[in-house]
C-alpha cells in the first residue's frame, strides 16, 4: 500500500485517481458525517451548493429528511441544521437520510468522488479507517485535508498523520507515496497528547471558538472514539 497525503482538494492530482481516497475534515464535516451515520442515519447525501440540496432534498419524504447547512462556520438559514456533530443524536438521526453543504468537506468530496473507493475520516474514526485500509489493502491510498477555502488547515494534515502513523506502525509495510506523508506524521505525533490544544491553536479551531463552538471541538478530539467508517455508496452519498 503506497500512502500519499494531499493537505487541500486543490492540491490533489488532476489527471489520475487513487484506488482508494479517505478525505478529512476533521472540523467539522467528517466528524459530523460519521457521528450521523453511527446514530443511525440511513445515509448522508453531500452538495457543494445549497440550491442543489434543496432541489433534491425537496423530492424526499419531509418525515425522512434533515437539511444541514454551513457556511463560514455558521448555520445557513433555511436549513434543520448547521455542522455540528453534537446536533446529530440518536433521536433526529434514526431513519432519516442527512442532506448536507460545508464550507470545504464536501467539496473535497466532490473532487475524489470518481475514486473507486471513497471513504471519510476524522479523529473520531481514525482506527476504523485504518482497520478497513489494513483489510483491503488498496495498491495507491490519497488521504486529502479539506483545508478552509483552498488553504492549508493543520487539524487535517494531523488526522492525516494521525491514519499513516497508525498504518506504518500496524502493518509494517506500508509505503510512503510523497514527503506530505512524512511531514504529517510528525505533525500527528507533536500534538498527539493534546488533539484539543491543536484545536485550539488553528485559525480554524479559533473561528469556532468565536462562534462558541468549544464543546465539539472537545468532541472532535476524542480519537478513536466511533467505529463506523463513512464508505461512499453512489458519488456523493455515504
Ligand atoms: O468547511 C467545512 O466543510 C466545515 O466543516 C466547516 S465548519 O466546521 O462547519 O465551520
Amino acid at each position: 500500500m503506497q500512502v500519499f497525503i494531499y493537505h487541500t482538494p486543490e492540491l490533489t492530482p488532476v489527471h489520475t485517481l487513487p484506488d482508494c481516497a479517505v478525505v478529512i475534515d476533521v472540523l467539522r464535516a467528517t466528524t459530523t458525517i460519521a457521528t450521523a451515520l453511527n446514530a443511525g442515519a440511513e445515509a448522508v447525501q453531500t452538495f457543494s451548493d445549497l440550491k442543489t440540496l434543496m432541489q433534491v432534498s425537496d423530492t424526499w419524504q419531509p418525515a425522512k429528511r434533515l437539511r444541514a447547512g454551513e457556511r463560514g462556520g455558521a448555520k445557513v438559514e433555511g436549513c434543520d441544521l448547521g455542522n455540528s456533530p453534537l446536533d446529530c443524536t440518536p433521536d433526529l438521526m434514526k431513519g432519516r437520510r442527512l442532506f448536507i453543504s460545508t464550507t470545504n468537506g464536501t467539496r473535497a468530496l466532490q473532487r475524489v468522488e470518481e475514486s473507486p473507493i471513497v471513504i471519510t475520516a476524522a479523529m473520531i474514526n481514525r482506527q476504523a479507517a485504518v482497520n478497513y485500509l489494513l483489510d483491503r489493502q488498496p495498491e495507491t491510498v490519497w488521504i486529502v485535508g479539506s483545508g478552509w477555502e483552498g488553504g492549508y488547515s493543520l487539524e487535517d494534515t494531523a488526522c492525516a498523520g494521525a491514519i499513516a502513523d497508525a498504518l506504518q506502525e500496524q502493518s509494517g509495510q506500508m509505503a510512503i507515496g510523497n514527503d506530505e506523508v512524512i511531514a504529517a506524521i510528525a505533525l500527528y505525533r507533536q500534538w498527539q497528547n493534546d488533539l484539543l490544544g491543536m484545536f485550539h491553536s488553528c485559525s480554524h479551531g479559533q473561528r469556532l471558538l468565536r462562534l462558541h463552538c468549544q464543546e465539539d471541538l472537545k468532541y472532535c478530539a476524542n480519537i478513536d472514539s466511533l467505529d463506523v467508517l463513512p464508505i461512499q455508496k453512489e458519488p456523493s452519498i455515504l
